[in-house]
C-alpha cells in the first residue's frame, strides 16, 4: 500500500485543480475541471444552505414503476438538487440494478441531473462475491480476501473494472465525463454489509478502501468521482475515524442514520444521535477541509409526527452539510411502506413544503 499512497500524494501535488483555503482540491490529483468545479461548488452551496437530496429520485415513484417520475416533483413542482442512484450489481454487468433499475436509465438519469443543474450521488450494495449472495451476505470474511494475495482479488478487480467502466460512461452533451459523489463500503461501522466493522479489521477496510480507489482513478483512470466516507451511528470522532481511510482517500465526510418508530421518545433519540453526529461530521469537515453531508436519513412511511418541519429543521438550520439525502421511495408492489419523502397526496406533503419554504433550504432550482 506503501507504493500507492505515494502516487497518490504526487498526484495530489500535482493538481490541476486551482484549489485554495476556501475551496480545497479534490483528492484525485488528475480530476477532470468539471469535477473540480463540483467540489467547490459544494463548498460554496453548503455555505448558503442545505440541499435536498433524494434517492432514486428521477428512477420510479411510489409504487409506480416509471423511469423519470419523481415524487418530489409531483408535489413540489421542483426536483431535488441532489439525486441519489444505486448501482448494485453493476460489478456483475447486468442491465439492471439490484432495485430493478436499468444502468442505460441510470446513466440517462445523471446526465439528465447534471443538464439541469443538480448533482448526484452513487451508492454501491456490492454482492458478495465470495458467496454469491447479496450485500447483506457477510458470510466468508470476503474482505481480506479482495485484497493482494487474497482468494479473490483477481475477480474483484473485475468487478471494480465494471464499475470503472459505468462511471466512465457517464458523459453530458458534449461528451465531458459528469461528476458523481461516490460513497464507496458505507455503513462500515455497523455489521449488516459484508463490508462491515465485524467482518473485517480496520485495517483491512481501509487497505479494500485504498485498492478501490486506486484501482479506479489510478489504473483504469477515472477521474470524475469525488469520494465520500459514511458510516452510520458512532460514539464518538475516534469512533468515527476508525475505518477513515485518509484525507488523501476522501473528499466527502458524511453519515446515514434514521428515525425508527413514530413517538416522541423515538424522535428525540434520533435528534440527540442526529445532533452527536452532525457535529462529529462538521467538525472534522471543517479540520480537514472536506465537504460534509448526511448522506442517509429518513423516518420510514412518515408516521413520524411532522419529520420535516419539527424534526429534521432544526438540524438543518444548526448544522453545515452540504446536503441531506432522504431514502427511496419505493416501487415495489410489495414493500407498500418503503418511502421517505411523500408522495402525492401523503398527509405529508404539506410538511414538507413548509420545510424546502425555508431560505436555507436548496433544491434544484435554487443550485442552478
Ligand atoms: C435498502 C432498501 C432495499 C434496497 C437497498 C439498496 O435500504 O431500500 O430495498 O435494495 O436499500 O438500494
Amino acid at each position: 500500500m506503501k507504493r500507492l499512497l505515494t502516487i497518490a500524494a504526487g498526484g495530489a501535488l500535482l493538481a490541476g485543480c486551482a484549489g485554495g483555503a476556501k475551496t480545497p482540491a479534490p483528492t484525485d490529483g488528475a480530476a477532470t475541471a468539471k469535477t473540480c468545479a463540483l467540489y467547490g461548488r459544494l463548498f460554496d452551496l453548503s455555505a448558503r444552505g442545505v440541499m435536498v437530496g433524494h434517492q432514486d429520485d428521477l428512477a420510479y415513484g411510489y409504487q409506480r414503476r416509471e423511469y423519470g417520475f419523481s415524487d418530489v416533483y409531483d408535489c413540489t413542482g421542483d426536483y431535488p438538487a441532489v439525486t441519489g442512484w444505486e448501482i448494485g450489481r453493476v460489478e456483475l454487468g447486468t442491465a439492471y440494478s439490484l432495485d430493478s433499475v436499468r444502468f442505460d436509465d441510470i446513466r440517462r438519469g445523471i446526465a439528465e441531473v447534471d443538464a439541469r443543474g443538480g448533482i448526484s450521488t452513487v451508492s454501491w450494495h456490492a454482492d458478495n462475491i465470495l458467496t454469491g449472495g447479496s450485500t447483506w451476505d457477510c458470510g466468508a470474511r470476503v474482505v481480506a480476501e479482495l485484497l493482494p494475495g487474497g482468494a479473490a482479488h483477481e475477480e474483484w478487480l473485475g468487478r471494480l473494472d465494471r464499475v470503472a467502466d459505468f462511471l466512465g460512461s457517464l458523459r453530458d452533451a458534449e461528451g465531458r465525463p459528469i461528476p458523481v459523489v461516490l460513497r464507496l463500503y458505507h455503513e462500515q461501522t455497523a455489521s449488516w454489509f459484508w463490508w462491515g466493522a465485524e467482518w473485517c479489521s480496520p485495517e483491512e477496510y481501509k487497505a479494500l478502501w485504498r485498492m478501490t480507489v486506486e484501482h479506479l482513478r489510478g489504473v483504469r483512470g477515472v477521474h470524475n468521482v469525488l469520494y465520500a466516507y459514511s458510516p452510520t451511528d458512532v460514539a464518538d470522532e475516534a469512533a468515527y475515524l476508525e475505518r477513515y481511510p485518509g484525507d488523501e482517500w476522501v473528499d466527502v465526510v458524511g453519515f446515514d442514520l434514521y428515525l425508527f418508530g413514530s413517538g416522541e421518545a423515538a424522535a428525540a433519540r434520533y435528534t440527540e444521535r442526529m445532533r452527536r453526529n452532525l457535529s462529529i461530521v462538521t467538525a472534522y469537515a471543517a479540520r480537514a477541509g472536506k465537504v460534509a453531508v448526511m448522506a442517509e436519513t429518513g423516518a420510514e412511511g412518515l408516521a413520524a409526527e411532522r419529520y420535516f418541519s419539527r424534526i429534521v429543521a432544526p438540524l438543518t438550520e444548526e448544522y453545515p452539510v452540504a446536503w441531506i439525502l432522504f431514502w427511496r421511495n419505493a416501487w415495489e408492489p410489495d414493500k407498500p411502506g418503503h418511502f421517505y419523502v411523500p408522495y402525492k397526496g401523503h398527509p405529508s406533503q404539506a410538511d414538507f413544503e413548509a420545510w424546502i419554504a425555508s431560505e436555507r433550504i436548496l433544491m434544484n432550482r435554487d443550485i442552478r
